[in-house]
């Protein structure tokens, strides 16, 4: 014993001297993002405001490599680096940044600095080449001109537009620098689901000042459309894509942008979609209102991101309309058109299959919109990292062009002459202090630069890059904080819809469950997604007796799917009606996986904090209490998924909750009250007798103040 102690003493003291004690980090509001271990950040602005300055300065303040850079526009183009690539090139004594653009060159920085701070620089002579897979890496912001974000949970939109163009506020080229650190060049500014009042001279002014702050970052500006602005602000009676008049107002509308903007983007457009105008108002086809857009952009060199995010109430299934209406129009777009297909094909669910669509239209520039706002997936009150989801749809293989023809490969046009390219995501930033609301969302913006740059990245290497950058290297912190954000997406899953359910959320906020829901359409109604009954759960898309949306995969995905034994088990809810008691590949019956699975993903959640806790020492205090709140608060919601949708469900099976789960700790009925919204009673006998006030609108409660009180084993209290 008394060795023992003799050897903790001993222990302690070579610690305290060689300095192993971990000092703990200054507070921050997170506000610096992945340039957090950088020294100086706040002062990051150029003497000038060019592209070169801009990288010339990032090497001044932030290299701290004795070898001397060189930043270099090639004389002779390079034609393997194209407009965006770079290449490092180390040897002794010296670090060159060789690319054929300037903006070339600032990627290159970014990309030095990177590998500088994640410990990552060649130790002797070395060439590294960094060609992005994408040409437009782009952002879609759903921010409205009144500032409010739709489906956006990090406070207002950055864009001031009161102020501007006056008043110009700094965070304008915080953000594009962040951009370019990653590499995302394009920016769509404004909600698809848009005001045409953007495209009106006062408006044009206000993206004119914005465009040019982001363009020495090489950040060009879109604009999303609303279809009918010419019969909003363009004073015709029609907006009908082949109505010479409505032609005239796109490329007017398009040469005054370019007079402000030269180096615009181009449009992106939700057409007839979720109540949004669009050809079909006029009974003609999204081909033909893409191509019209198309050809008033083209002169300039812009592009049009048409997405085909589209589907209505009469639909069988809704999991079909996109593909249903986009294959007879392959082949129809201009060279200039991308068609914009989001990574499955409801709606930004925690799983889902791939779009069908992404295999069969082997003759129409493709690109993917994947969702980095958690609509559906926590907001900004839930830890999930994102990249596993959308690497998993990436790396789907098609097989349009037999084996290998995977997602990324046809987006990225390796199939195609036309190699226009793009990959798209819908951001999740607001004006927070930490822009993402969540301080572990910032690594969903990273995330998704890194992929559109690079989709063969894998997740660990991007979390791995980000932690380092942003919070810590040592390893004790590293490897627990990685791992727990590398199985983030899939305890999500666990705990919200797993094996496959899908859209069961309470549709008020899309947060929270709410399996019990209905609504007056159909493709709305939660119960339409899972069908519960006595007979079993989950949507049947087989050929023989369902919709028959496993028949739009390209084999042998589609005998696969189709198959109830071969259908993956994480996706068999979404292809499959199944009866409780089905013998799962584990030898547990349906009820007893879903119950298991859920309980698995309430557990994960609550290990967060204990993972978080042992981090502690080496985060922020500021940092550290907020991601802690949050995470105790993830874990009681997934409590909350879990009784929800396994106490409604047991409705129809019957079946008892196994031993092994936590016992319920709400009843069906107390739990089927959160979130719903009651209107003031109204007086007695109906409509408002004549001449009685009018009742006050009673302000609508926030859902995140209706969660139902949790308590867990092991879990602190809030
Ligand atoms: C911008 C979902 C969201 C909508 C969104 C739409 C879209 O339906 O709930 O808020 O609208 O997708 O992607 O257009």
């Amino acid at each position: 014993m008394k060795s023992f102690k003799t050897f903790v003493i001993a222990s302690a003291l070579i610690l305290a001297v060689s300095g192993c004690k971990v000092e703990k980090p200054a507070d921050t509001d997170g506000h610096d993002l992945w340039f957090h271990n950088l020294e100086q950040v706040s002062d990051a602005t150029p003497a000038s405001y060019t592209t070169e300055a801009i990288a010339q300065n990032e090497i001044d303040r932030f290299w701290k490599g004795k070898a001397a850079v060189e930043i270099k526009v090639l004389d002779k183009q390079d034609d393997a680096l194209g407009r965006d690539g770079y290449r490092l090139v180390f040897s002794s004594g010296k670090v060159s940044v060789e690319a054929n653009t300037a903006i070339g060159t600032l990627y290159g920085v970014y990309g030095l600095l990177r590998l500088q701070q994640t410990d990552a620089l060649p130790k002797g002579s070395k060439t590294i080449t960094e060609v992005p897979a994408y040409e437009y890496r782009a952002f879609n912001h759903w921010d409205n001109l009144n500032r409010s974000v739709e489906r956006g949970y990090a406070g207002k939109s950055l864009w001031n537009w009161d102020e501007l163009p006056d008043k110009v506020s700094p965070v304008y080229q915080e953000y594009a620098r962040a951009n370019a650190s990653v590499g995302i060049n394009a920016t769509a500014i404004n909600n698809v689901n848009a005001n045409a009042q953007i495209l009106t001279p006062e408006y044009l002014q206000k993206v004119k000042v914005l465009a040019d702050i982001f363009r020495p970052y090489g950040l060009k500006v879109f604009l999303s459309l609303n279809f009918a602005a010419p019969k909003h602000i363009g004073g015709l009676d029609t907006s009908d894509p082949l109505d010479p008049k409505v032609v005239q107002f796109w490329k007017d509308k398009t040469a005054e942008i370019y007079a402000l903007i030269p180096d615009f983007g181009g449009y992106l457009v939700k057409a007839n979609s979720e109540g949004q105008s669009g050809p079909q108002d006029y009974g003609r086809t999204h081909a033909d209102g893409a191509n019209m857009l198309a050809d008033a952009l083209a002169p300039y060199g812009g592009v049009v991101f048409w997405r085909a995010f589209v589907y209505d109430a009469q639909a069988e299934d809704r999991a079909m309309q996109a593909s249903d209406e986009f294959v007879p129009l392959d082949g129809q777009f201009r060279d200039n058109v991308l068609v914009q297909v989001k990574n499955g094909p409801i709606d930004f669910q925690p799983r889902e299959p791939i779009s069908p669509l992404f295999g069969q239209a082997p003759k129409t520039n493709l690109m993917l919109e994947v969702q980095i706002t958690q609509e559906y997936l926590g907001h900004s009150k839930h830890m999930v990292y994102l990249h596993p989801l959308w690497k998993e749809c990436l790396d789907t293989d098609t097989y349009e062009f037999g084996k290998g023809s995977t997602v990324a490969a046809v987006t990225e046009g390796k199939y195609r002459d036309n190699k226009l390219s793009a990959i798209s995501g819908v951001t999740n930033i607001g004006d927070d202090a930490n822009w993402c609301g969540h301080q572990m969302a910032q690594i969903n913006w990273y995330a998704y630069g890194r992929m559109a740059w690079n989709p063969d990245l894998s997740s660990d290497e991007i979390a791995d890059e980000w932690l380092r950058q942003t919070f810590s290297s040592d390893p004790k912190f590293l490897k627990p904080v990685k791992d727990m954000l590398n199985r983030s997406r899939e305890v999500n899953v666990s705990y919200e819809m797993p094996l496959g359910l899908h859209h069961i959320m309470a549709s008020n906020a899309h947060f929270g469950p709410g399996p019990w829901e209905t609504s007056y359409r159909k493709d709305w109604s939660p119960q339409f997604y899972h069908k519960a009954g006595p007979d079993g759960v989950g949507f049947d898309r087989t050929v023989a007796t369902g919709s028959g949306a496993t028949a739009q995969y390209n084999e042998p995905l589609a005998s696969t799917y189709d198959n109830i034994e071969t259908c993956p088990e994480n996706l068999l809810l979404w292809f499959h009606h199944v009866p409780w008691d089905y013998k799962m590949k584990d030898g547990q019956t349906l009820w007893n996986e879903l119950c298991h699975t859920y309980q698995k993903g309430i557990e994960a959640a609550e290990e967060y904090v204990r993972i978080w806790e042992k981090a502690e020492p080496y985060v922020d205090n500021q940092r550290y209490q907020e991601v802690r709140t949050k995470l105790i608060r993830q874990a009681k919601d997934a409590m909350w998924w879990r009784d929800a949708v396994i106490l409604y469900f047991q409705t129809f099976s019957n079946m008892p909750i196994p031993d092994d789960c936590y016992p319920a700790q709400h009843t069906l009925e107390e739990l089927q009250q959160v979130g719903v919204f009651r209107r003031p009673q109204m007086p007695q006998g109906g409509a408002r007798p004549q001449g009685t006030p009018q009742m006050p609108r009673q302000p609508r409660p926030e859902i995140y103040d209706m969660l139902p009180d949790y308590t867990l084993p092991s879990m602190p209290e809030l």
